[in-house]
């Protein structure tokens, strides 16, 4: 499924399922009738503002398709108050006064509270109403380091870094950390990163930086040295260091973590040479699988080999069950064009679920000479379990952490292929591709779509937001509000943000 049609697929199936349909649900009961809300679809999209629209109706508040006359309350997203003037004119209302021009986190501060709340702090540009258009058009709001907030969740951060420079230095110090299990200053050095990510400008002097959360003393003395030198001895150290290079080979390795590289430097092992050349370790299975492969796992999964395997798998998953939706997740689901593997959630939207169909996925595979390796985790998930407050936990949705062959595209042909291509019987003809599938009930499948698309340090945050800014703890499967006791049932992302009174976070705004 692509990541814009999935929405929209979703709705479809809850129709299946005889809920009500968006454009339908008139029936809903009218608890707050001195106030009519009118959501504008610009830079918004159909399928979140129906989404949006559903929602506000199904907790008691009027929400008009059009723009009539009754409407009292207009939300926007992403628009600067202009350019809903700009729109508002473009439809022919001339008084604009007679409307709340409000901003998408009064919309959710309502959902949250399940009643409308003063609406006073959030007008859009306020300040703005009687200034006249041609002046403030090219007006471009200006950055406030102190409103950013320290929760990436908070933040919307895409591909396009502007300070690379920084990020990857905090990248190494990060990894060197993790290495050493100092999980503190790894985490400081990883959330200093999301930050710069997220800044709409480079970093040139220390003073660009000031009011930003995240930046403690140690993150501010590799920057200024980058400011000063174009470059940090810290992380420079940190490349040539033996111990680093070798836990950096080490956990190249499928299957290798920091623990096992541990063990193997104790050793007195240094390269991955010397790990093959020693016969006395005992291997795993996935150990094994990830030297056998390695040269083709160490280089990147691309975009057209993701799309690829997606083809593989939603053929093979619809062959046992044609109704599974199939989403990738992981990196690609963010926009990235590479990643180290290839990450997919398959949940059945009918009222049966089948707990074999990854087993009969892999063993269609297996007999298809396709699949290179296999760990089947299966679930352990207890109905009514709280969700997990360790932010780094694995979930325990049934899984299968797996390797897959690839047959390469023909010379004469730019597609990939399912099976061999026999005029090159000799040539390796194939790559080794990583895949994670993961299958969750149709009722968690919102929180496991959120979790798994990441970034790592989206979903930390995330989860922080909800224990220290809701008394909620959120994790793959649920929501629960430790306050009312209850668990937060979602359909889709957009819920879950509703139900954390968070602005919705578009996948490729997540490469925290
Ligand atoms: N994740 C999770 N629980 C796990 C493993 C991963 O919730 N046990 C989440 C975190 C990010 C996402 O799933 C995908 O994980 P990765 O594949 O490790 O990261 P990625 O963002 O897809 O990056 P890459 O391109 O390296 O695959
Ligand atoms: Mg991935």
């Amino acid at each position: 499924m692509d990541r814009i049609r999935a929405p929209a697929v979703f709705f479809q199936r809850k129709k299946q399922k005889g809920m009500n349909s968006p454009s339908l649900s008139c029936n809903y009961e009218v608890k707050f009738k001195t106030i009519v809300i009118f959501i504008m679809q610009r830079k918004m999209g159909m399928t979140r503002r129906t989404f949006l629209m559903e929602l506000a109706r199904r907790k008691g508040f009027r929400v008009e398709n059009e723009l009539s006359d009754s409407v009292t309350h207009i939300v926007a997203e992403n628009n600067s108050y202009l350019e809903v003037l700009d729109w508002l004119r473009g439809q022919a209302v001339s008084d604009s006064s007679r409307f709340e021009v409000l901003d998408i986190s009064w919309f959710t501060a309502c959902m949250e509270a399940g009643r409308p709340v003063d609406s006073e702090t959030y007008h859009l540009m306020e300040q703005d109403r009687s200034a006249p258009l041609n002046t403030l058009e090219s007006e471009v709001p200006s950055f406030i380091a102190s409103n950013v907030s320290q929760y990436s969740c908070q933040r919307k951060t895409t591909l396009n870094n502007l300070n690379k420079k920084f990020t990857d230095a905090f990248e190494i110090m990060a990894e060197n950390y993790e290495f050493k299990e100092n999980e503190i200053f790894c985490l400081e050095f990883l959330r200093a990163a999301s930050v710069l990510k997220f800044l709409p400008f480079p970093v040139t002097r220390m003073k660009d930086i000031q009011g930003l959360p995240c930046m403690g003393d140690r993150v501010r003395d590799v920057i200024e040295e980058i400011i000063e030198e174009g470059e940090s001895s810290r992380a420079k150290e940190v490349l040539n260091d033996e111990r680093y290079k070798s836990f950096k080979q080490f956990t190249s390795v499928f299957g290798v973590g920091v623990k096992t590289s541990e063990k193997w430097y104790r050793m007195g092992l240094r390269t991955l040479e010397e790990i093959k050349a020693d016969k006395t370790l005992k291997l795993s299975k996935m150990q094994k699988a990830g030297f056998l492969y390695y040269e083709d796992l160490v280089s990147c999964v691309s975009k057209a080999e993701a799309d690829a395997v997606t083809l593989l798998v939603k053929n093979t998953v619809c062959t046992f069950l044609p109704d599974a939706l199939v989403t990738i997740t992981g990196g690609f689901r963010r926009g990235k064009t590479i990643g180290h593997d290839i990450d997919f959630l398959i949940t059945n939207p009918g009222p049966r679920e089948d707990d074999e169909l990854l087993h009969k996925v892999v063993d269609l595979w297996k007999k298809q000479g396709l699949l290179l390796y296999c760990d089947m985790i299966e679930s352990t998930f207890v109905k009514e379990q709280l969700p997990s407050r360790r932010v780094d936990a694995m979930d325990n949705f049934q899984k299968c952490f797996a390797i897959l062959k690839l047959y390469q595209p023909r010379e004469d042909d730019s597609s990939y292929n399912t099976s061999k291509n026999f005029d090159f019987a000799e040539v390796k003809d194939w790559k080794a591709i990583r895949v994670d599938l993961v299958i969750t009930p149709f009722e968690q499948y919102a929180y496991a779509l959120l979790g798994w698309t990441g970034s790592r340090q989206f979903g930390r945050d995330l989860r922080r937001y909800a224990t220290h800014e809701k008394k909620m703890i959120l994790d793959n499967h649920a929501l629960y509000d430790r306050r009312k006791r209850i668990f937060l049932k979602a359909g889709s992302e957009e819920e879950i943000f509703a139900h954390l009174g968070l602005d919705y976070v578009e996948p490729w705004e997540r490469n925290a």
